[in-house]
């Protein structure tokens, strides 16, 4: 099929991001892409650049103040005595019961302010390159939709940095803009429909369910590490399907830990149902492989080979696929897991 990738995510690299108080070695790193890249174009996939799609679609769901703070962060930073080339990463935050009862807060000016204002959490670092890359992978995902809307069966978006985190007015976990949630709004208004978003990485896509929660043409369904115990934890519950008139337009389905192939098949069946359900458009797909056995940051335990069984039952919903990649961090199998997934997609054992 036709894969969309660019080059520009390899000005994103950090060496380290903040983890449990301390630093760690950085777990999304430009191999995850070039690994897949590899692994696909092996496979005989046609491999396109992006066309720029500009910013209008990122301010139809983000707030262009964050846009703006992502745009000029580096350059601030540099500026206002940062002097460094060490990433940014914030640690103040402006955390939800700081101005209880006291009215919104006004941006600071001080490059660290301005992050902790903006981002959620310390693992998700600012470099020289961040933004460039962050608006190449918008421009990934709007390439790849389009190939869809001009009669493909399915796409794939080779999407770096991921960005399912990533909510209206709030960024993290290595997430800057919201890949799925653009093309899924850009994707309502080309084509007039109501748009699926299948949310397949290990974590809950808080940031798509943020911004679609309050709407009923965009359902958002997620298969994700309970938030009881796993990253972003505060949200992704069974009982958060939507508000107003987005109520019943959200599912989630939280798993326990070490669940295995024929669970998570279960599961995805299961959503899979639901989507089809509330939707007559194409479904936009956040796909991870940090569910595999052998992530090293997860704790599920799906099998490389199932990856091909996924990616056969998410296309025999017979819709149009835009799938975009999310997460997974083990480099060992990354490759062959998206090989297998998109194999499956057309029909290939
Ligand atoms: N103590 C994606 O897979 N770190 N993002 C969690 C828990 C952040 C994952 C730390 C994980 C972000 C796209
Ligand atoms: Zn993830």
């Amino acid at each position: 099929m036709q894969v969309v990738h660019s080059e520009r995510h390899r000005e994103h690299a950090y060496a380290n991001e903040v983890s449990m108080g301390g630093a760690v070695p950085a777990w999304e790193v430009p191999e995850r892409a070039e690994l897949i890249l590899a692994a696909l174009t092996a496979d005989g996939h046609v491999i396109r650049p992006p066309t720029e799609a500009g910013l209008a679609p990122i301010h139809a769901v983000h707030d262009p103040a964050m846009v703006r703070f992502l745009e000029t962060a580096w350059s601030d930073w540099q500026a206002g005595g940062g002097a460094t080339t060490d990433p940014m990463i914030p640690d103040t935050f402006l955390h939800a019961g700081y101005r209880d009862g006291m009215g919104h807060a006004p941006e600071p000016t001080s490059p660290c302010g301005r992050m902790g204002y903006w981002c959620f959490d310390t693992a998700t670092p600012i470099v020289a390159g961040t933004y460039g890359a962050a608006r190449a992978a918008v421009d990934v995902a709007l390439t790849a939709a389009q190939f869809v809307v001009a009669g493909e069966r399915a796409t794939y978006g080779l999407c770096r940095p991921p960005g399912h985190h990533a909510a209206r007015a709030t960024f993290g976990g290595y997430c800057y803009f919201n890949n799925a949630a653009i093309t899924a709004e850009w994707l309502g208004r080309a084509t007039g429909t109501r748009i699926g978003i299948l949310d397949v990485d290990f974590h809950h896509g808080n940031g798509t369910q943020q911004i679609f929660y309050g709407r009923p043409d965009v359902a958002y369904a997620s298969l994700h590490g309970d938030p009881r115990r796993i990253y972003p934890y505060f949200s992704g519950h069974a009982d958060e399907r939507g508000t107003g008139r987005g109520e019943g337009a959200t599912f989630n389905q939280p798993l326990p830990a070490g669940t295995g192939d024929a669970d998570y098949l279960a599961a995805l069946e299961r959503a899979l149902d639901w989507l089809v359900g509330r939707t007559d458009g194409p479904l936009v797909v956040s796909l991870g492989f940090d569910t595999h056995q052998h992530d090293p940051i997860c704790d599920l335990a799906v099998t490389t080979a199932a990856y091909g069984d996924h990616g056969r039952l998410v296309a025999g919903t017979g819709r149009p696929l835009v799938i975009l990649q999310e997460g997974g961090y083990d480099l060992a199998s990354i490759g062959e897991n998206a090989r297998r997934w998109l194999g499956g997609v057309e029909g290939r054992p």
